[in-house]
């Protein structure tokens, strides 16, 4: 039976911070032989090793601090959203963050900052980041918003708060709607899901910014949707190899490198694959293939965790692995009172 939203809400978060905290061992690796991945989930089974032991990074601790700000807010205030991260970086500073973004987290720390999005529009010579860490954090917003068109736009302006080149945002409203459509149970007719997400950029992209950034940086007029198209083809393809994947999508920190990337984990898990255990659920198999990408491996794991705990639910995630990585009680907190806020009457459309 398809999961209820209750569990699919919490599947996503969860989901998410295992991502982050079980792909945190390969992250920057050129290459992840599969055993070594099967290796390091294997060793998630053992008992002796005691709970939470691997731990959460950057992406779960934004992660947090954007569902934090939508619970207490009830509303997306992107002054309080741009304190809490500064804060929970000034508190723990070790978590991995990339090494731009800290400069924002600093001036954001700032009591006399006026305009909240104006250290993210001073990166990297003025065009701001095109990093994945709007879209590592995007899921809460999946899980506050009913509407496609709120996901897309709070997603977005929560990215701008350390990502203002369109590709850094866009890339974040893209995850928002992923997890959005898988929560739905989209994923159940993939077609359909990849070719809603192609429209959804195609709009977003037409943007004047979009496509002076897309210029700038020598990409495709409409970089997004080139590559879900990408991802659409290796979706026909009876077999593709780890290395196509790689070079047609990339494993890399850049949001266009890696939110493309991480929805293809999830289409291509959702049927049993060479080399997989034949025990394992969808979700551990998205997640073993997000790792064995090398590269950004807990970001990619993270997001794509977060799409396929959305369509799988919290009873596909095995109690071993949510037990051995740190963070996980508080996230399902998190989505519990999410699913509340989003049933909230006053919140219909
Ligand atoms: O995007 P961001 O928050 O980093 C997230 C990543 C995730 O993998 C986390 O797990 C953590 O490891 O970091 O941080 P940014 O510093 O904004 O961007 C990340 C990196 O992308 C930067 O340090 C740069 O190397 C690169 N980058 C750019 N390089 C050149 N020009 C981002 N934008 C640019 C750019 O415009
Ligand atoms: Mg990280
Ligand atoms: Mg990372």
């Amino acid at each position: 039976a398809a999961p209820g939203v209750l569990s699919r809400f919490r599947g996503a978060l969860v989901g998410s911070v295992l991502g982050d905290c079980i792909g945190g061992e390969f992250e920057g690796a050129v290459d992840v032989p599969l055993d070594r991945v099967l290796q390091h989930l294997g060793a998630l089974e053992d008992e002796t090793r005691g709970d939470g032991i691997l731990q959460y990074s950057d992406d779960t601790a934004m992660m947090r601090c954007v569902a934090d700000s939508l619970l207490t807010r009830m509303a997306f205030d992107e002054r309080d959203m741009a304190r809490r991260f500064a804060k929970e970086y000034n508190l723990a500073p070790g978590r991995g963050y990339g090494s731009g973004v800290i400069q924002v987290l600093r001036k954001l720390a700032s009591p006399h900052l006026k305009d909240v999005f104006q250290p993210a529009q001073a990166q990297f010579g003025g065009r701001g980041s095109f990093g994945n860490g709007g879209a590592m954090r995007a899921a809460p917003f999946a899980l506050a918003f009913k509407s496609r068109a709120d996901v897309c736009k709070y997603s977005r302006l929560g990215a701008m708060l350390t990502h203002s080149c369109s590709l850094g945002y866009n890339g974040a409203a893209l995850q928002a709607l992923a997890v959005h459509l898988s929560l739905q149970g989209a994923l159940a007719l993939p077609k359909e899901f990849i070719n809603k997400l192609i429209s959804e950029m195609e709009e977003m992209e037409k943007d004047e910014k979009a496509q002076l950034d897309a210029k700038a940086l020598n990409l495709s007029e409409f970089p997004y949707c080139s590559r879900l198209h990408r991802v659409k083809e290796l979706m026909d393809r009876n077999s593709v190899s780890i290395e196509e994947v790689i070079s047609e999508l990339g494993n890399g920190i850049a949001a266009l490198q890696s939110v493309p990337t991480a929805i293809f984990c999830v289409l291509h898990c959702l049927e049993p694959r060479d080399g997989l255990p034949e025990r394992f659920g969808g979700l551990e198999r998205t997640i073993s293939y997000s790792l064995a990408l090398g590269g950004d491996t807990d970001t990619i794991a993270c997001m794509a965790g977060a799409i396929a705990g959305a369509h799988y639910g919290i009873d596909s995630i095995p109690q071993s692995w949510q037990k051995s990585c740190e963070g996980v009680e508080e996230a399902d907190d998190l989505a519990r009172r999410l699913y509340n806020f989003y049933c909230l009457p006053q919140f219909e459309e």
